[in-house]
This record gives structure tokens, C-alpha cells and sequence, in this order.
């Protein structure tokens, strides 16, 4: 979603802006721009195409300035034209860039109309630019302060003055944003990864924080104003750019990744112990008696497949909710709950809104399973496990979801192991299981000739049904998120029995039915069901289990799954899933790794 890169220097600091912004596309945009302090006004370059063009124009008009701010947008108020692309300015003296969304933005226009503001975007964030320009008395990091008072939302922004010419002034609630320290120059972003290359010394402001850069020195104050000095971090671990290799997007690299993914997030250690959780862990979860797991899309599935994990292995009462509706809805909270937060960047916005919620309710023990250290959610938790995925490029999930899978196994596992339902020859079984994950998946890979062959047949169908029974039920649903995200063909999943009570009135000769087809305890439940697609004409494409004595027929075509794999059978049922979609999708020629209206780290509400 959208990003923020800011700077004051003595050299010409576009060339970073403009690095900060390309390390920053992956998460989806549709705009962009960038606004220097070049003696006078402030200048800018916006564009409704991709970085690279904006660095065209740049270069073209010869932008260039010591000091200056830089956005991607992913438009909430307002199309993506050119006009509403940040950065915004203000009576051609103050440029502003803003993430979140800004709630009061009309009451506040209206405020700001009457003060003789003429409104010339669409956007909620034209409201904060020309606010601090009203209160603007000489000193921008007094006016800042003065603004965030009356703002009711989420925000995190960069401003620039051009009577300040040295100085970019930041603030954050409710959207994340970084102070990158150099020599003799300071940064700004919205994520450290947007400047690799220009500094590893990180501040990572707090929620209601306002910060002044300039060339020597970072001033921050809290949120009542008083200046604080916040903890310097090293980041030393963000690479350079992500190759692609030869593979022909992310999504598919990523995919072909999660063998090496899972085998970096299985923990070293053969045993199941709390300390993997972290140094609290033995306590807290010796106090809980329940689990309440929050998260959104691909990383709610996740906590779906966990649910039964933990419940078989751990009997450990688990609730799964949707984050953005847990966090409005009245609940009662329980002292005896781990709350559980699981997201890839740990910045996304209903999971961090639904986690701070559970907070104010009173739950102490909270635990994130997140793809990112420093992120906003490992800070805020008392625990957390960190899957190693590494970068996920592609908008659609898929190493983040094994390795998050692999996480929620191991806290099934060491609960169980502490609550006696896990005795030292099932945890040995399980160490064996996940140690050959990695190649049991590689073998799954090997699939891809016979599922570019279905993909063909599926590039051609506008809906799709999806079936899975208990543990694959959530795979199924998994299944059809990547289809719709990426193809942009309708798809539906259903626990297999329950076609019966309703779904089963859309099979058709034109619908195809996908079936995940463990052989596990279901396996003779779900070829009923799938008798009763057939019987109605639908066409079966099955991914069986070798010893499922499930085969090819007319009207149901079987791709046999290399091996059974018990309980972490649904990390092997996915990659299959993950395979159809993405090749479908490059059938149908969709923008694969950015597929429409969609953005990675979705850090708006
Ligand atoms: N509300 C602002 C910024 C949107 C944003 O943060 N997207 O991720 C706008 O629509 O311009």
C-alpha cells in the first residue's frame, strides 16, 4: 500500500527518494510523486504509471533539491488521476504525503473553506496540508503538533515548508513510520526497507509521535509533546533488490521458494519448547485456558487450519476471528486467553487495531506470528514467533502462509507437549514430520506440468467451486482466495458437506469443482460428496492422496499427491492450489504479482 520516503541532505536527494520508492512498489500502488525545496517553492513530479516514469520525468525536468518527500498512493478518497496523486500542496509554500485515512476530513474541509482554502483533490489528506499551513507561525514541528490534535483517523505523514528549507517534519498514529539516522543527513519512511542502502540506524516512532529532521540533528515528541529520546535500532538485514531469477513472476519464484522457507522456519531445536515463543512463554501459557487467533485473508486461513491443530493436538478451546470485525464488535473478553495475532508484514491495520483492542479489553497474553521483527506487532506483543519467508514480493501470499502454517503447528505441538497430550514419541513423530516437509514439498512442485495442463481448462471458466472436509476446509478457502485474487475468477469454497444445502444448485457442466482429497479420517464422506457433483454433471478435478484409490474418469481428473502426510498434510494440499491459480492466471495474461485494486501490507483500515 501506500509509501512514504522523506530526507533532508546536502547533495541532490532524489536518486534516494526515487530508490526508496521502487523498494517500496511491491506493495501495490496506483500513483506516486515526489516534491523537492529548491530555492522558493516547492517543485514537484506526480505520475499514474510507475516509478520508473516518474524517474523519467524527474530526470527530464531536472528535479532536484537537498530536501525532499516522496509517495506511493493507494487511493482511499478520491480516483487515482493525476491530481489526487501526493505529494499535496498547500498555497504552493508547504508539500505534504499521508498514509491512512483521515476520518473528520469533511468537517474539517468545511472548517478550512471558511478560512479561505481552496480544495483542488478529492483526497482526505488535502485537509492536513492545508491545516498546518494555517497554524504555521515560522516553526513547522509546532505547527505539526498543533495539526495532529485535531485529526481523527489513521495517519502517518511528511511535510516540508519551504521557509524551513532544511527540514521535513513527520508524524505518525495508526500508520507506521521510521526515522532512518545518517552523517549529516536524515531520513524518513514509512518502512526501513526503504532505505537499504542509505542507513541501518532506525528509529521506529511511536503511536502519536511528531519528529523534525534536519541535516544534524532528529527531535521527537510524544504525544503529549514532550521531547523523548527513542531507543536507536540496527537493522543490518535488509538486502538489496529482489531478483527475479528465472522464473516469470514473484508469485511463482515465491512459490518455489517455500521448501527453503519452511526449512529456515522449523525451529532448530528437536524438541517443542516454550522459549521458542519467547522468554514469557513458560508463564503465559501456563496461565491460559483458551485461544483467540485474529487475523485478515490469506493469514485468517491460516488461523483457521491452526484452530484444528490446536484442538486435536493441544485440546485447547480455539476461536478464529476476522480482525476488522472483531475490533468493532462488542466481545467478551477472557483473562484466560492467549490472543493470537498472525500477519506477514505485522503493519496490517485491522490486525494491529483488533490486537491494541483485545489490549484495552484486559487480555495480557498476546503472541504474534509474523514474517517481520521489527514490525509494529512483534513490538506490541508480549510473545511472538517469526516465520522465515523471507521477502514476499507477490501481492498474493504463498511462502507467508506455509511458514505461518508451520509456526501454528509448532504452538500446537508445544501446548500439547505442556498440557500432557503430547508424550516424547508423538513429539519425535512430529520433529520427523517437519523436518521432511521441505522434501515431501519439493516432490509437490513436480506437479507443475499436469497443473499447467488443467490451468489451461480453468483459464477459459468464470466461477469455480472448491471443496475440502475438516483440516482442508480452510485449504479449500485458500484455494479459491488465490483464484479470485490473481485470475479474477469467481470462486467459492465449501466444507464438502455442505453442497448439499445449498451450493450444490450452481453445479453445472460449466462449473468446475476442485477437491482437496486427503486420505484421512473424511475420505469416504467426501467421494459421496463427490458423487453428488457428478451425479449433477459437474466436472471433478481432485487432488487425491496416492492411496485414495480416487481415479481419472470422465468428468473427474486426478493429479495424485506424492505422498499422504498426516497432520501437516494441508502445508503439501496448498502448493497445488497455489500452482492452479497462478497459472490460470498467466493463461488469462492478469498482472500476476499486482493484481488489480489489490496492495500488499494493507495498512489502511
Ligand atoms: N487517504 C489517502 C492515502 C491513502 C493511503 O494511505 N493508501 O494506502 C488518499 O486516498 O490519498
Amino acid at each position: 500500500m501506500c509509501g512514504i520516503v522523506g530526507a533532508v541532505a546536502q547533495r541532490n536527494i532524489v536518486p534516494v527518494l526515487i530508490e526508496g520508492l521502487r523498494r517500496l512498489e511491491y506493495r501495490g500502488y496506483d500513483s506516486c510523486g515526489v516534491a523537492v525545496l529548491a530555492g522558493g517553492e516547492p517543485r514537484r513530479a506526480r505520475s499514474v504509471a510507475r516509478v520508473a516514469d516518474l524517474d523519467e520525468q524527474v530526470r527530464e525536468t531536472h528535479l532536484e533539491g537537498f530536501t525532499g518527500i516522496a509517495h506511493t498512493r493507494w487511493a482511499t478518497h478520491g480516483a487515482p488521476v493525476t491530481n489526487n496523486a501526493h505529494p499535496i500542496f498547500s498555497r504552493n509554500a508547504l508539500a505534504l504525503v499521508h498514509n491512512g485515512i483521515i476520518e473528520n476530513y469533511e468537517s474539517l474541509r468545511e472548517m478550512l473553506r471558511g478560512k479561505g482554502y481552496e480544495f483542488v483533490s478529492q483526497t482526505d489528506t488535502e485537509v492536513i496540508a492545508h491545516l498546518i499551513h494555517s497554524l504555521y507561525r515560522g516553526d513547522l514541528f509546532v505547527a505539526v503538533r498543533e495539526a495532529v490534535q485535531q485529526l481523527h483517523g489513521a495517519y502517518a505523514i511528511a511535510v516540508e515548508h519551504k521557509d524551513q528549507p532544511n527540514t521535513v517534519v513527520g508524524a505518525r498514529q495508526g500508520s507506521p513510520l521510521v526515522v532512518g539516522l545518517g552523517q549529516g543527513e536524515n531520513f524518513l519512511a514509512s518502512d526501513a526497507l526503504a532505505l537499504a542502502g542509505s542507513t541501518e540506524h532506525f528509529i521506529f516512532l511511536e503511536e502519536g509521535d511528531v519528529c523534525e529532521l534536519t541535516l544534524e540533528r532528529v527531535r521527537v515528541a510524544d504525544r503529549d509533546g514532550r521531547d523523548v529520546e527513542r531507543e536507536v535500532r540496527t537493522v543490518a538485514a535488509y538486502g538489496g533488490a529482489v531478483e527475479l531469477g528465472p522464473y516469470r513472476h514473484f508469485m511463482q519464484k515465491e512459490i518455489f521458494e517455500q521448501p527453503r522457507a519452511i526449512s529456515d522456519t522449523i525451529p532448530q531445536a528437536d524438541s517443542f519448547d516454550a522459549s521458542l515463543f519467547g522468554d514469557a512463554a513458560a508463564r503465559a501459557f501456563g496461565e491460559i485456558d483458551n485461544l483467540l487467533i485474529l487475523a485478515c485473508g490469506t493469514s485468517y486461513y491460516s488461523g483457521l487450519t491452526a484452530k484444528y491443530w490446536l484442538e486435536s493436538i493441544a485440546k485447547i478451546p480455539t476461536q478464529v476471528e476476522i480482525a476488522s470485525e472483531y475490533r468493532y464488535r462488542d466481545s467478551v473478553p477472557n483473562p484466560k486467553s492467549l490472543v493470537v495475532v498472525i500477519s506477514q508484514s505485522g503493519e496490517t491495520a485491522d490486525t494491529l487495531a483488533a490486537l491494541k483492542h483485545a489490549q484495552s479489553l484486559g487480555h495480557r497474553h498476546t503472541l504474534s506470528v509474523c514474517n517481520v521483527g521489527t514490525s509494529a506487532m512483534v513490538r506490541l506483543t508480549e510473545l511472538s514467533f517469526l516465520t522465515h519467508a523471507g521477502r514476499e514480493i507477490g501481492v498474493a501470499s504463498t511462502k507467508a502462509f506455509t511458514t505461518q502454517l508451520v509456526a501454528l503447528f509448532v504452538l500446537a505441538a508445544t501446548l500439547g507437549k505442556l498440557r500432557g497430550h503430547v508424550d516424547a514419541s508423538l513429539e519425535a513423530q512430529y520433529v520427523r514430520q517437519l523436518r521432511h516437509l521441505p522434501a515431501a514439498l519439493n516432490s509437490v512442485l513436480a506437479l507443475e506440468p499436469q497443473i499447467i495442463a488443467w490451468s489451461e481448462d480453468f483459464s477459459r471458466k468464470e466461477n469455480a467451486l472448491f471443496l475440502g472436509r475438516g483440516l482442508h476446509y480452510p485449504i479449500a478457502l485458500e484455494g479459491a482466495l488465490k483464484l479470485k485474487e490473481i485470475s479474477y475468477i469467481h470462486a467459492e469454497a465449501y466444507p464438502a458437506g455442505e453442497l448439499k444445502h445449498g451450493p450444490l444448485a450452481l453445479v453445472t457442466e460449466a462449473m468446475p469443482v476442485v477437491t482437496v482429497a486427503p486420505n484421512d479420517a473424511l475420505l469416504e464422506k467426501l467421494k459421496s460428496n463427490m458423487q453428488e457433483v457428478r451425479a449433477r454433471g459437474g466436472e471433478l478435478y481432485v487432488f487425491a492422496d496416492s492411496d485414495t484409490r480416487i481415479v481419472s474418469e470422465e468428468g473427474l481428473h486426478v493429479i495424485r499427491m506424492p505422498e499422504h502426510y498426516g497432520v501437516l498434510s494441508p502445508i503439501l494440499h496448498v502448493v497445488p492450489l497455489q500452482l492452479l491459480a497462478y497459472h490460470t492466471a498467466c493463461s488469462r495474461g492478469t498482472d500476476v504479482d499486482k493484481p488489480r485494486n489489490l496492495a500488499k501490507s494493507v495498512t489502511v483500515e
